[in-house]
C-alpha cells in the first residue's frame, strides 16, 4: 500500500550542549538540527533527525545544506515519486549525489512513520532483534591528562561498557600510556578524526603497545588506500568512519584491507536502509560493526538505537544517555543508561514520544510543505 505522504514540517531547534566537545577537527558547543516531521493521510507522524553540525569539519554537509537539500530536491523527489516502503527512499534520492545526511534525515521520519502504521518498533521493522544495547562513551579531547583521567573514571562508574578517546598529534601516544597505567583492563579504544598520514606511521605504531579495541580513522576522511597499508603495518585494528559514506565504499575497503571494524552512523551513509546493508555486508565478511554518534538529541539517539538491536552489532556503539549530553532532551523518557545496557523501546516507531513543550523551547523556526 502506497504512503500518502499530506505534509512535511522542518523544525529547526538548537540545543546548547553541557559540555564542549572537542575533536581534532574542532570544539562543538551546541548542536543546531532539524527535527523532520512527516504526516501521512491517516494522521500517522514520523520523525527524523539530521544531524550535520553548523560546520563542515566532519564531512561537507552543514545545518544549512540539509536544509537546501531537503527543501530544494529531495522533499520535491519524495512528492513526485510513489513508495510503500522507507527501503525505496534511497533509491529514489539517488539522482541527488551525496548529501548524505540531509536523506538520511527524510528517510528517518518515513521509517518511523512506516513502523508506527504497522504498529510494531522501529527496531523490529528493520529487522533487530536485541531488548538491550550495550552502551559506550567518546570523550573529547581535554585541557590536561588528568580531566580526562578524571572523566574516564566517573564514566566507568556510571557502567559504560568501553571507552572512547578522541586523540591528535601531541596528544596521543603520552596520554595513552597514563590512561592505560590507570586503567589496565577497560575496553579503550582512539578515534583520531583524520588527524594523521601515512608519514606518522612509526609514530602511530607505538600505539600498538597499549592493547585498544582499535583505532577510528586516523587517516584522511576520503581514503581508504592509505588505510589498508597502515593496517598491514598495525596489530591495533583500524575501525573506519569518515571514509564509509556507502555500500560501495564498505565492499572496496573490505577488499582493500583497510579496516577490521566500521562505525556505521545512519547520516554519514545515507539512511537506515543503506546502514542496513552495510551491516549485511560486514556480517558476511567478519567485519565487527558498531553505532556511532553524532552528539544527536533524543529523535536521532532513537533511530541509533534501534540499530544496534541488528545482530552484528556486535561492539558497544556511541550511544551515550540524554543527560551525557543534554540538561533537557526532546523525547519523553530520556535515554537512560543502566549498568552500561539502554534498554530497546517496545512502543511502535522510535518507541519514545516527543517532548512537544521542551521542542518548542528549542524551536526558532517551522518550514511547512504541503505535499
Ligand atoms: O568521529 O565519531 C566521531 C562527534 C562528532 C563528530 C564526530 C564524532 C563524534 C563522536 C561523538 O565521537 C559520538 C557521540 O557521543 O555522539
Ligand atoms: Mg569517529
Amino acid at each position: 500500500m502506497t504512503i500518502q505522504l499530506e505534509r512535511i514540517q522542518l523544525h529547526n531547534l538548537k540545543m546548547q550542549l553541557k559540555k564542549p566537545f572537542k575533536t581534532s577537527f574542532g570544539t562543538l558547543e551546541n548542536k543546531e538540527f532539524y527535527i523532520i516531521e512527516a504526516i501521512d493521510s491517516y494522521n500517522n507522524h514520523g520523525y527524523g533527525e539530521s544531524v550535520a553540525f553548523t560546520s563542515p569539519w566532519y564531512t561537507e554537509e552543514t545545518v544549512k545544506t540539509n536544509l537546501h537539500m531537503m527543501k530544494d530536491f529531495l522533499i520535491p523527489l519524495i512528492h513526485e515519486n510513489q513508495f510503500s516502503h522507507p527501503g525505496e527512499i534511497h533509491k529514489i534520492f539517488l539522482p541527488v549525489k551525496r548529501n548524505n545526511m540531509a536523506k538520511a534525515a527524510l528517510e528517518g521520519a518515513i521509517w518511523d512513520l512506516y513502523a508506527k502504521k504497522k504498529n510494531i518498533p522501529l527496531s523490529r521493522a528493520i529487522g533487530g532483534s536485541k531488548k538491550k544495547i550495550e552502551a559506550g562513551i567518546s570523550i573529547g579531547i581535554k585541557s590536561t591528562i588528568n580531566e580526562l583521567l578524571h572523566t574516564i573514571n566517573n564514566s566507568l562508574e556510571e557502567g559504560y561498557k568501553r571507552i572512547k578517546i578522541k586523540i591528535k598529534p601531541g596528544w596521543d601516544v603520552e596520554l595513552l600510556r597514563e590512561v592505560r597505567r590507570h586503567f589496565p583492563e577497560t575496553a579503550i579504544m582512539a578515534d583520531a578524526n583524520s588527524a594523521y598520514t601515512l608519514k606518522d606511521l612509526e609514530h602511530l605504531r607505538q600505539l600498538d603497545e597499549f592493547n585498544l579495541m582499535m583505532i577510528e580513522q586516523p587517516l584522511a576522511h576520503n581514503d581508504i588506500i592509505d588505510h589498508a597499508k597502515l593496517q598491514s603495518k598495525l596489530a591495533t585494528p583500524i575501525c573506519l568512519d569518515e571514509s564509509i559514506t556507502s555500500l560501495e565504499d564498505a565492499r572496496k575497503a573490505i577488499e582493500l584491507g583497510s579496516c577490521k571494524v566500521i562505525n556505521i552512523k545512519i547520516g554519514r551513509v545515507g539512511g537506515i536502509s543503506e546502514a542496513i546493508r552495510i551491516h549485511d555486508l560486514c556480517k558476511e565478511n567478519n567485519i565487527a560493526v558498531w553505532c556511532g554518534g553524532m552528539l544527536e538529541a533524543g529523535v536521532g539517539r532513537a533511530h541509533n538505537i534501534a540499530l544496534a538491536t541488528l545482530s552484528n552489532f556486535v561492539l558497544p556503539g556511541d550511544i551515550a544517555g540524554s543527560s551525557h549530553y543534554w540538561e533537557q532532551d526532546i523525547i519523553q523518557p530520556e535515554v537512560a543508561v543502566k549498568d552500561g545496557m539502554i534498554n530497546v523501546p517496545e512502543k511502535p516507531g522510535i518507541g519514545y514520544d516527543l517532548d512537544h513543550e521542551a521542542i518548542s523551547s528549542f524551536t526558532s523556526d517551522v518550514t511547512t510543505f504541503d505535499l
